[in-house]
């Protein structure tokens, strides 16, 4: 009784408040890496998720350079390869039974990488050991994608820690220029028409157009709001440089 009345005055609370207890990315739904056996979660030594990522080769984790990026006071320094574990086969990060965990051996960052709102938002881990999981080639961008990850399931709510997806409409370079200043039009590609997004948690993680890895989560202004489309890099433009 007490319970029933207390899931009545929570749904009341969530319609009223805007937000919805089914999101997560935002506006999602429940995924498992059984089928997407190349997307991997990146977290502290003692297991705290920071980013997403994609296994672009057995030893190959591609992801974004803010992931790779320490902020202290000092400034912006390379996250050290000691401090970072990529996890794949994972469904959900609670589970430490399920998949299996990698140390990183080496972090390579895109050298021009200052800030995610002036772009070059890419790096590559290399993990001390290959993995046995499918790994995604890279791709170019389409009408739509798929944006997977553990992250926030609203700006307000806790990382979901299980794996979620959500399909974005990709906006024309012309409408992601005109929603985001900082946009860069052939390095960047934007996504989401408000309600779907990626959020906090979800960075450096995949944008897949037709089963090939498009782009990778890199910033945004809050998470799903209306007009402010999610901004990616647009792997395509590095594609001869990241060799893969
Ligand atoms: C973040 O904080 C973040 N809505 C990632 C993606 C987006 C917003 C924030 C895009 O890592």
């Amino acid at each position: 009784m007490r319970g029933k009345r207390f899931a009545v005055v929570a749904a009341v609370i969530a319609l009223v408040s805007g937000a919805s207890t089914a999101d997560a990315i935002v506006g999602g739904t429940p995924a498992r890496v059984a089928d997407t056996p190349w997307v991997v979660a990146i977290t502290t030594t003692d297991g705290q998720l920071f980013c997403g990522g994609a296994l672009v080769a057995p030893d190959k984790v591609m992801t974004a350079a803010h992931c790779a990026t320490l902020k202290g006071v000092l400034g912006k320094n390379q996250r050290p390869a000691e401090q970072i574990r990529v996890v794949a086969g994972r469904t959900d990060l609670r589970n430490s039974g399920e998949g299996v965990e990698a140390a990183v051996a080496d972090v390579w960052r895109h050298p021009d990488f200052r800030d995610v709102s002036r772009g070059d938002d890419v790096a590559v881990l290399t993990l001390a050991r290959p993995l046995p999981y499918r790994t995604i080639a890279l791709g170019e961008a389409g009408d739509d994608g798929v944006v997977l990850g553990w992250g926030r399931t609203s700006e307000t709510s806790p990382p979901a820690m299980t794996l979620r997806k959500v399909t974005v409409p990709i906006l024309s370079d012309s409408e992601c220029l005109l929603k985001e200043p900082d946009y860069r039009p052939g390095a960047m590609l934007c996504a989401g028409r408000g309600g779907r997004d990626a959020c906090t948690g979800d960075s450096g993680g995949p944008l897949v157009v037709r089963g090939r890895l498009a782009g990778v989560v890199s910033f945004g202004r809050g998470c799903a709001r209306a007009d402010e489309p999610g901004v990616y890099t647009r792997l395509a433009h590095y594609r001869s440089m990241l060799g893969f």
